[in-house]
């Protein structure tokens, strides 16, 4: 256990056992059922969906259970943006109480619509994720995602007035109240993205407290990509257990899939959400096990029920037994996005990769990747906040410490980097997903 960490205690083991814990042939047969009569639903009330079906000679009669899955068209973002704003839409928009939106920085938004039905099951979702990691309705969780458009604090915030727990709806910002109130109402669970959990142990450090000083005991963070390493620094300047949570906008929000205490993966909703894994470039669907792009069918949801998305993630589904019992099978950290992945000099990138050298080397995760081309030749800088105890050191130290850095990023890349070792505090700290990736090049073409 990480020094300052707190004792753990699990009054409740799941939300919704009878589902979590469904015998597998049963959620199967489950799954193919609600499969079949939500292929009727956007058949009879999409229009967009219906000609998509067409167009591969279709209809609902095709579609008898999850064995007929494949069959099914993708949908993409270039889909959502194509049927923009209400082309997706397969309930009357006077049966709908909510949007929820993605932050959206090119291209359309993302805007997802809901039923009363749609955002009670969202939210039983993030119950279940809650009580995963530990949550009852003795804690106090305090929701630090944004609120508003963005799914992460209604969904989280939903979800814990479910479980009963008293819920603090901070939304992000204000690092100076949100420590404040953590201790004068005794926060013990914490729903934040990890580069904000790791901006708030950053401040708690500077205020001259230390974990123990906050009554806080675990974290549920997501929304955006995060390494172990992050986990395991998040978890010793907190002093909690933290646990990651998964979705998307398209498909919700938080609670697609969340950790349990086994954190070995993180169970995916299957009475919700069917997952597959495909090959990105072709399309094919790929046995279990294998690295591809996750894609969901929305078996339950009403208003924005979306088949086959495709979601650009990289995983692995893992279906071996887990020993908390439930049985939905287990997505794999997603390993970035297909869209994420950077080619320099020929050579696939993921930012997560540069992430884990540097805190594997005792760095921070406030650091950012720029990437350039000049002369036909790409370049990739690496800009890396030193700590405030490193940088009194020599400028040959910090040479040293440099030349090390990027020996290191050379063998797990296999491409060189230059590395720039900055002064503590230079790098913007991030409130919600953080922005670590400057691609000139792309804002060139
Ligand atoms: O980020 C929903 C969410 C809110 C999830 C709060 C968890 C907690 P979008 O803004 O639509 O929705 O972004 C979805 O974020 O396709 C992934 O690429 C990434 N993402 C979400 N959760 C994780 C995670 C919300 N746990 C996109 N690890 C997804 C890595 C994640 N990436």
């Amino acid at each position: 256990m990480e020094p300052g960490r707190k004792v753990e205690v699990f009054l409740q083991r799941y939300y919704q056992p009878e589902i979590e814990t469904m015998d597998p042939a049963q959620l199967r047969q489950l799954q193919s059922e609600r499969l079949v009569r939500q292929v009727r639903h956007v058949w009879d009330n999409v229009p967009y969906y219906r000609k998509k079906m067409e167009e591969k000679g279709l209809t609902p009669d095709d579609i008898q259970g999850l064995e007929d899955l494949h069959k099914l068209p993708f949908l993409s973002k270039d889909d959502l943006r194509e049927a923009y704003p209400m082309g997706l839409l397969a309930t009357p928009l006077s049966e709908c109480v909510r949007i929820q939106s993605t932050s959206g920085t090119t291209g359309r938004r993302v805007v997802a619509f809901y039923t009363q039905h749609d955002v009670d099951l969202w939210e039983d979702c993030c119950a279940r994720a809650i009580v995963a990691a530990g949550g009852s309705k003795e804690d106090v969780c305090q929701v630090s995602y944004g609120y508003g458009l963005f799914t992460g604090g209604a969904g989280l915030n939903g979800g814990s007035h479910k479980v009963g727990c008293l819920t603090l709806p901070m939304s992000s910002g204000n690092t100076e109240r949100q420590l404040q109130f953590m201790m004068d109402l005794g926060a013990t669970i914490l729903c934040c993205t990890p580069s904000y959990a790791a901006y708030l142990g950053e401040s708690l450090k500077e205020k001259g407290y230390s974990p123990a000083d906050i009554p806080l005991r675990r974290g549920i963070f997501g929304a955006e990509p995060w390494t172990e390493e992050m986990r395991r620094d998040i978890e010793s300047t907190l002093g909690i257990k933290a646990y990651d949570i998964y979705g998307l906008t398209e498909t919700s929000g938080p609670g697609v899939a969340f950790e349990c205490q086994e954190q070995k993966g993180m169970h995916i909703n299957e009475d919700h959400f069917i997952a597959e894994i495909i090959d990105p470039d072709t399309g094919e669907v790929l046995p279990e096990g294998s690295k591809g792009e996750l894609v969901f069918t929305a078996i339950t949801k009403q208003a924005f029920p979306l088949l086959r998305y495709r979601t650009k993630d990289i995983c692995v589904l893992d279906r071996t037994p887990c020993s908390c019992g439930r049985t939905h099978v287990r997505m794999s950290k997603p390993m970035g996005r297909s869209d994420d992945m950077m080619i320099i000099r020929g050579v696939n990138v993921f930012p997560s990769q540069i992430e884990s050298v540097l805190l594997a080397q005792g760095y921070s995760a406030n650091y950012q990747i720029v990437v350039d081309r000049a002369n036909n030749r790409d370049s990739l800088d690496v800009n890396v906040e030193l700590a405030p105890e490193m940088f009194s050191d020599t400028v040959r130290e910090i040479t040293q410490r440099e030349r090390s850095l990027e020996g290191a990023l050379k063998s797990m890349l296999g491409i060189a980097a230059k590395v720039h070792l900055m002064p503590p505090k230079s790098i913007q700290r991030s409130e919600g997903k953080a922005v670590r990736v400057i691609d000139k090049r792309k804002l060139v073409d």
